[in-house]
Protein backbone atom coordinates (compact mmCIF):
# COMPACT_ATOMS: atom_id res chain seq x y z
CA UNK A 1 0.00 0.00 0.00
CA UNK A 2 1.14 3.85 -0.90
CA UNK A 3 2.02 5.94 2.59
CA UNK A 4 2.39 9.63 3.03
CA UNK A 5 5.59 9.85 1.46
CA UNK A 6 4.48 8.12 -2.11
CA UNK A 7 5.11 10.92 -4.09
CA UNK A 8 4.08 9.42 -7.52
CA UNK A 9 1.02 8.15 -5.94
CA UNK A 10 -0.05 11.51 -4.63
CA UNK A 11 0.90 13.05 -7.89
CA UNK A 12 -1.09 10.40 -10.10
CA UNK A 13 -3.88 11.31 -7.50
CA UNK A 14 -3.68 15.42 -8.15
CA UNK A 15 -4.05 14.71 -11.49
CA UNK A 16 -6.93 12.61 -11.45
CA UNK A 17 -8.55 15.53 -9.25
CA UNK A 18 -7.56 17.95 -11.25
CA UNK A 19 -9.50 16.07 -14.49
CA UNK A 20 -12.16 15.26 -12.42
CA UNK A 21 -12.81 18.76 -11.13
CA UNK A 22 -12.93 20.51 -14.71
CA UNK A 23 -15.14 17.46 -16.46
CA UNK A 24 -17.63 17.61 -13.64
CA UNK A 25 -17.89 21.41 -13.11
CA UNK A 26 -18.43 21.54 -16.54
CA UNK A 27 -21.23 19.10 -16.44
CA UNK A 28 -22.65 20.53 -13.63
CA UNK A 29 -22.14 24.43 -14.66
CA UNK A 30 -24.04 23.27 -17.25
CA UNK A 31 -26.71 21.82 -15.64
CA UNK A 32 -26.66 25.25 -13.25
CA UNK A 33 -27.49 27.32 -16.16
CA UNK A 34 -30.70 24.83 -17.45
CA UNK A 35 -32.18 24.79 -13.85
CA UNK A 36 -31.57 28.66 -13.45
CA UNK A 37 -34.08 28.96 -16.85
CA UNK A 38 -36.32 26.46 -16.27
CA UNK A 39 -36.70 27.18 -12.14
CA UNK A 40 -36.08 30.30 -12.52
CA UNK A 41 -35.59 33.12 -9.49
CA UNK A 42 -34.60 32.72 -6.09
CA UNK A 43 -34.81 29.03 -6.23
CA UNK A 44 -33.41 28.78 -9.92
CA UNK A 45 -30.18 30.67 -8.59
CA UNK A 46 -29.51 28.63 -5.53
CA UNK A 47 -29.67 25.81 -6.86
CA UNK A 48 -27.07 27.65 -9.22
CA UNK A 49 -25.23 28.18 -6.39
CA UNK A 50 -25.24 24.76 -4.70
CA UNK A 51 -24.29 23.04 -8.22
CA UNK A 52 -21.25 25.44 -8.67
CA UNK A 53 -20.13 25.44 -5.42
CA UNK A 54 -15.77 23.90 -5.81
CA UNK A 55 -15.97 20.87 -3.92
CA UNK A 56 -12.77 18.16 -4.36
CA UNK A 57 -14.67 15.90 -6.85
CA UNK A 58 -13.28 12.85 -4.69
CA UNK A 59 -16.46 10.95 -6.19
CA UNK A 60 -16.14 11.97 -9.57
CA UNK A 61 -12.89 11.11 -9.52
CA UNK A 62 -13.53 7.58 -8.63
CA UNK A 63 -16.10 7.30 -11.07
CA UNK A 64 -14.18 8.04 -14.14
CA UNK A 65 -11.47 6.30 -12.53
CA UNK A 66 -13.31 2.76 -12.00
CA UNK A 67 -15.06 3.57 -15.33
CA UNK A 68 -11.56 3.59 -17.16
CA UNK A 69 -10.43 1.01 -15.09
CA UNK A 70 -12.80 -1.65 -16.50
CA UNK A 71 -12.12 -0.62 -20.13
CA UNK A 72 -14.58 2.27 -20.16
CA UNK A 73 -13.69 4.79 -22.61
CA UNK A 74 -16.76 7.63 -23.26
CA UNK A 75 -16.27 11.28 -21.93
CA UNK A 76 -20.25 10.96 -21.48
CA UNK A 77 -19.05 8.95 -18.57
CA UNK A 78 -18.67 12.76 -16.83
CA UNK A 79 -22.52 12.63 -17.06
CA UNK A 80 -22.28 10.03 -14.19
CA UNK A 81 -19.82 11.58 -12.36
CA UNK A 82 -21.72 14.55 -11.91
CA UNK A 83 -25.23 12.66 -10.77
CA UNK A 84 -23.36 10.96 -7.96
CA UNK A 85 -21.94 14.85 -7.08
CA UNK A 86 -25.68 16.21 -7.40
CA UNK A 87 -26.78 13.90 -5.11
CA UNK A 88 -23.50 14.89 -2.37
CA UNK A 89 -24.21 18.36 -3.08
CA UNK A 90 -27.72 17.77 -1.90
CA UNK A 91 -26.90 16.40 1.22
CA UNK A 92 -24.50 19.18 2.04
CA UNK A 93 -26.62 21.38 1.60
CA UNK A 94 -29.05 19.51 3.78
CA UNK A 95 -26.61 18.54 6.36
CA UNK A 96 -25.74 22.33 7.09
CA UNK A 97 -29.27 23.19 7.88
CA UNK A 98 -29.87 24.25 11.32
CA UNK A 99 -32.18 21.24 12.12
CA UNK A 100 -28.56 19.12 11.41
CA UNK A 101 -24.94 20.36 11.70
CA UNK A 102 -25.59 24.27 11.69
CA UNK A 103 -22.97 25.37 9.98
CA UNK A 104 -22.35 28.36 8.12
CA UNK A 105 -19.43 27.42 5.84
CA UNK A 106 -18.72 25.33 3.07
CA UNK A 107 -16.16 24.64 0.27
CA UNK A 108 -14.96 27.93 1.30
CA UNK A 109 -18.33 30.06 1.01
CA UNK A 110 -21.77 30.42 2.85
CA UNK A 111 -23.83 27.59 3.35
CA UNK A 112 -26.93 27.30 0.78
CA UNK A 113 -29.27 28.39 3.43
CA UNK A 114 -26.64 31.62 4.86
CA UNK A 115 -26.34 32.84 1.25
CA UNK A 116 -30.09 32.45 0.67
CA UNK A 117 -32.44 31.22 3.35
CA UNK A 118 -33.82 28.43 5.29
CA UNK A 119 -37.04 27.83 2.96
CA UNK A 120 -34.59 28.25 -0.15
CA UNK A 121 -31.76 26.12 0.82
CA UNK A 122 -34.82 23.07 2.17
CA UNK A 123 -36.00 23.18 -1.56
CA UNK A 124 -33.20 22.90 -3.32
CA UNK A 125 -31.72 20.39 -1.15
CA UNK A 126 -34.72 18.00 -2.37
CA UNK A 127 -34.79 19.57 -5.83
CA UNK A 128 -31.36 18.44 -5.99
CA UNK A 129 -32.67 14.71 -5.89
CA UNK A 130 -34.80 14.47 -9.01
CA UNK A 131 -32.27 17.01 -10.65
CA UNK A 132 -29.62 13.95 -9.51
CA UNK A 133 -32.20 11.37 -11.83
CA UNK A 134 -32.24 13.87 -14.78
CA UNK A 135 -28.54 13.73 -15.05
CA UNK A 136 -27.25 10.20 -14.86
CA UNK A 137 -30.84 9.02 -16.76
CA UNK A 138 -28.57 11.75 -19.75
CA UNK A 139 -25.95 10.25 -19.30
CA UNK A 140 -26.51 6.64 -19.29
CA UNK A 141 -28.73 7.50 -22.46
CA UNK A 142 -25.14 9.23 -24.05
CA UNK A 143 -23.11 6.26 -22.84
CA UNK A 144 -25.64 4.28 -25.59
CA UNK A 145 -26.51 1.92 -22.72
CA UNK A 146 -29.75 -0.07 -22.51
CA UNK A 147 -32.54 0.66 -19.93
CA UNK A 148 -32.10 -1.92 -17.74
CA UNK A 149 -28.39 -0.63 -17.45
CA UNK A 150 -29.81 2.69 -16.45
CA UNK A 151 -32.46 0.99 -13.65
CA UNK A 152 -29.36 -0.99 -11.98
CA UNK A 153 -27.21 2.65 -11.76
CA UNK A 154 -30.23 4.49 -10.33
CA UNK A 155 -30.52 1.70 -8.01
CA UNK A 156 -27.40 1.95 -6.86
CA UNK A 157 -27.39 5.51 -6.50
CA UNK A 158 -30.25 6.10 -4.87
CA UNK A 159 -30.36 2.99 -2.26
CA UNK A 160 -27.07 4.37 -1.86
CA UNK A 161 -28.51 8.14 -0.83
CA UNK A 162 -31.29 5.90 1.02
CA UNK A 163 -32.19 4.86 4.59
CA UNK A 164 -30.07 2.10 3.87
CA UNK A 165 -27.52 4.73 3.40
CA UNK A 166 -26.99 8.03 3.86
CA UNK A 167 -29.91 9.45 4.96
CA UNK A 168 -30.06 6.21 7.36
CA UNK A 169 -26.35 7.21 8.75
CA UNK A 170 -27.07 10.60 9.39
CA UNK A 171 -30.06 9.74 11.19
CA UNK A 172 -27.93 7.98 13.35
CA UNK A 173 -25.23 10.72 13.71
CA UNK A 174 -28.17 12.87 14.23
CA UNK A 175 -29.84 10.64 16.67
CA UNK A 176 -26.09 9.95 18.53
CA UNK A 177 -25.04 13.09 19.46
CA UNK A 178 -24.28 13.68 22.93
CA UNK A 179 -24.31 10.08 24.02
CA UNK A 180 -20.99 7.73 23.19
CA UNK A 181 -20.87 5.36 20.32
CA UNK A 182 -18.73 2.72 20.38
CA UNK A 183 -17.05 1.02 17.64
CA UNK A 184 -19.14 -1.12 15.52
CA UNK A 185 -22.12 1.62 16.26
CA UNK A 186 -19.70 4.12 14.63
CA UNK A 187 -18.41 1.61 12.12
CA UNK A 188 -22.60 1.63 10.95
CA UNK A 189 -22.76 5.85 11.48
CA UNK A 190 -19.81 6.17 8.63
CA UNK A 191 -20.96 3.52 5.95
CA UNK A 192 -24.21 5.04 5.56
CA UNK A 193 -23.54 8.54 6.09
CA UNK A 194 -20.42 9.03 3.82
CA UNK A 195 -19.97 5.09 3.05
CA UNK A 196 -22.48 4.33 0.74
CA UNK A 197 -22.24 7.12 -1.82
CA UNK A 198 -18.76 6.19 -2.05
CA UNK A 199 -18.95 2.49 -2.71
CA UNK A 200 -21.64 3.62 -5.34
CA UNK A 201 -19.68 5.90 -6.95
CA UNK A 202 -17.27 3.29 -7.44
CA UNK A 203 -20.02 0.69 -8.57
CA UNK A 204 -21.54 2.68 -11.20
CA UNK A 205 -18.42 3.65 -12.83
CA UNK A 206 -18.07 -0.45 -13.09
CA UNK A 207 -21.64 -0.79 -14.39
CA UNK A 208 -21.33 2.37 -17.03
CA UNK A 209 -18.27 0.28 -18.41
CA UNK A 210 -20.95 -2.94 -18.14
CA UNK A 211 -17.99 -4.49 -16.09
CA UNK A 212 -18.91 -8.50 -15.24
CA UNK A 213 -20.05 -9.09 -12.18
CA UNK A 214 -16.87 -10.24 -10.53
CA UNK A 215 -15.62 -6.66 -11.13
CA UNK A 216 -18.35 -4.59 -10.01
CA UNK A 217 -18.07 -6.68 -6.51
CA UNK A 218 -14.18 -6.16 -6.66
CA UNK A 219 -15.15 -2.19 -6.86
CA UNK A 220 -17.89 -2.70 -4.52
CA UNK A 221 -15.77 -4.10 -1.90
CA UNK A 222 -12.97 -1.41 -2.08
CA UNK A 223 -15.92 1.49 -2.56
CA UNK A 224 -17.00 0.01 1.29
CA UNK A 225 -13.27 0.03 2.83
CA UNK A 226 -12.16 3.35 1.18
CA UNK A 227 -15.80 5.29 2.10
CA UNK A 228 -15.35 4.48 6.16
CA UNK A 229 -11.54 5.58 5.42
CA UNK A 230 -13.07 8.75 4.00
CA UNK A 231 -14.81 9.41 7.41
CA UNK A 232 -12.34 8.32 9.48
CA UNK A 233 -10.02 11.02 8.06
CA UNK A 234 -12.82 13.67 7.86
CA UNK A 235 -12.63 13.09 11.64
CA UNK A 236 -9.39 13.67 12.08
CA UNK A 237 -9.50 16.49 9.93
CA UNK A 238 -12.43 18.28 12.07
CA UNK A 239 -10.17 17.48 14.76
CA UNK A 240 -6.66 18.57 13.85
CA UNK A 241 -7.04 21.22 10.28
CA UNK A 242 -8.18 24.94 10.67
CA UNK A 243 -11.52 26.32 8.79
CA UNK A 244 -9.66 27.70 6.52
CA UNK A 245 -8.00 24.89 4.92
CA UNK A 246 -10.34 22.15 5.16
CA UNK A 247 -12.84 25.31 3.66
CA UNK A 248 -16.15 24.85 6.32
CA UNK A 249 -15.97 24.90 10.18
CA UNK A 250 -12.95 22.78 11.67
CA UNK A 251 -13.95 21.49 15.40
CA UNK A 252 -17.50 21.09 14.55
CA UNK A 253 -18.00 17.23 15.37
CA UNK A 254 -16.50 18.26 19.42
CA UNK A 255 -18.86 21.20 19.25
CA UNK A 256 -22.48 18.62 18.54
CA UNK A 257 -21.16 16.33 21.31
CA UNK A 258 -20.68 13.70 17.92
CA UNK A 259 -18.83 10.49 18.18
CA UNK A 260 -16.11 9.89 16.34
CA UNK A 261 -12.86 7.70 15.81
CA UNK A 262 -10.74 10.51 17.22
CA UNK A 263 -12.58 10.51 20.30
CA UNK A 264 -12.64 6.61 20.68
CA UNK A 265 -9.00 6.01 19.33
CA UNK A 266 -7.23 9.37 19.64
CA UNK A 267 -5.89 10.94 16.53
CA UNK A 268 -2.71 8.66 15.79
CA UNK A 269 -4.85 5.65 15.92
CA UNK A 270 -7.62 7.11 13.62
CA UNK A 271 -5.35 7.82 11.21
CA UNK A 272 -3.32 4.29 11.73
CA UNK A 273 -7.22 2.78 11.07
CA UNK A 274 -7.99 4.79 7.60
CA UNK A 275 -4.17 3.70 6.50
CA UNK A 276 -5.45 0.24 7.74
CA UNK A 277 -8.59 0.06 5.33
CA UNK A 278 -6.93 2.09 2.31
CA UNK A 279 -4.18 -0.97 2.03
CA UNK A 280 -7.24 -3.56 2.48
CA UNK A 281 -9.31 -0.92 0.03
CA UNK A 282 -6.75 -1.91 -2.72
CA UNK A 283 -6.14 -5.62 -1.74
CA UNK A 284 -9.61 -5.92 -2.86
CA UNK A 285 -8.73 -5.24 -6.52
CA UNK A 286 -6.31 -8.01 -6.86
CA UNK A 287 -6.34 -10.42 -9.62
CA UNK A 288 -8.89 -8.16 -11.32
CA UNK A 289 -8.79 -5.28 -14.12
CA UNK A 290 -8.98 -2.85 -10.87
CA UNK A 291 -5.91 -3.03 -10.10
CA UNK A 292 -4.57 -0.26 -11.49
CA UNK A 293 -2.46 2.27 -9.82
CA UNK A 294 -5.18 5.13 -10.47
CA UNK A 295 -7.63 3.62 -7.83
CA UNK A 296 -4.49 2.94 -5.41
CA UNK A 297 -3.45 6.64 -5.42
CA UNK A 298 -7.05 7.70 -5.15
CA UNK A 299 -6.92 5.26 -1.69
CA UNK A 300 -3.87 6.91 -0.34
CA UNK A 301 -5.36 10.60 -1.31
CA UNK A 302 -8.21 9.71 0.59
CA UNK A 303 -6.85 9.37 3.92
CA UNK A 304 -3.74 11.78 3.04
CA UNK A 305 -5.42 14.61 2.42
CA UNK A 306 -5.23 18.00 4.20
CA UNK A 307 -9.02 19.53 3.33
C1 LIG B 1 -33.10 13.38 6.56
C2 LIG B 1 -31.65 12.32 8.36
C3 LIG B 1 -31.77 12.92 7.01
C4 LIG B 1 -30.66 13.02 6.23
C5 LIG B 1 -30.59 13.67 4.89
C6 LIG B 1 -28.13 15.42 4.93
C7 LIG B 1 -28.05 13.98 4.66
C8 LIG B 1 -29.28 13.28 4.18
C9 LIG B 1 -26.93 13.30 4.82
C10 LIG B 1 -25.65 13.92 5.23
C11 LIG B 1 -24.51 13.13 4.69
C12 LIG B 1 -23.19 13.82 4.87
C13 LIG B 1 -23.09 15.27 4.62
C14 LIG B 1 -22.13 13.11 5.23
C15 LIG B 1 -20.78 13.68 5.37
C16 LIG B 1 -19.98 13.25 4.20
C17 LIG B 1 -18.71 14.03 4.06
C18 LIG B 1 -17.50 13.58 4.76
C19 LIG B 1 -18.73 15.14 3.29
C20 LIG B 1 -17.55 15.90 2.91
O1 LIG B 1 -17.13 15.38 1.65
P1 LIG B 1 -15.95 16.02 0.85
O2 LIG B 1 -14.80 16.23 1.76
O3 LIG B 1 -16.58 17.42 0.47
O4 LIG B 1 -15.70 15.22 -0.37
P2 LIG B 1 -16.42 18.31 -0.85
O5 LIG B 1 -16.89 19.66 -0.40
O6 LIG B 1 -14.98 18.31 -1.26
O7 LIG B 1 -17.29 17.70 -1.88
Amino acid sequence: MTSTSDAPASAAAASLLAEARTRTDARLANWARRLEDRVGGRDGAALAYALESPGKRVRAALVLSAYRAVGGESSEIDGVAAAVETVHTYSLVHDDLPCMDDDDLRRGRATTHRAFDLPTATRVGFLLVPVAAEVLSEAVGALGLPAVALGRMAAELFQAGGVEGMVGGQWLDLEAEGRRLDLPELVAVHRGKTGALIRASCVLGGLAASAPDAEIAALAAFGEDIGVAFQIADDVLDATGTSEALGKTAGRDTALGKSTYVQILGVDQARAEAERLAARAVSRLGGTRCALPSLAALANYIVTRSS
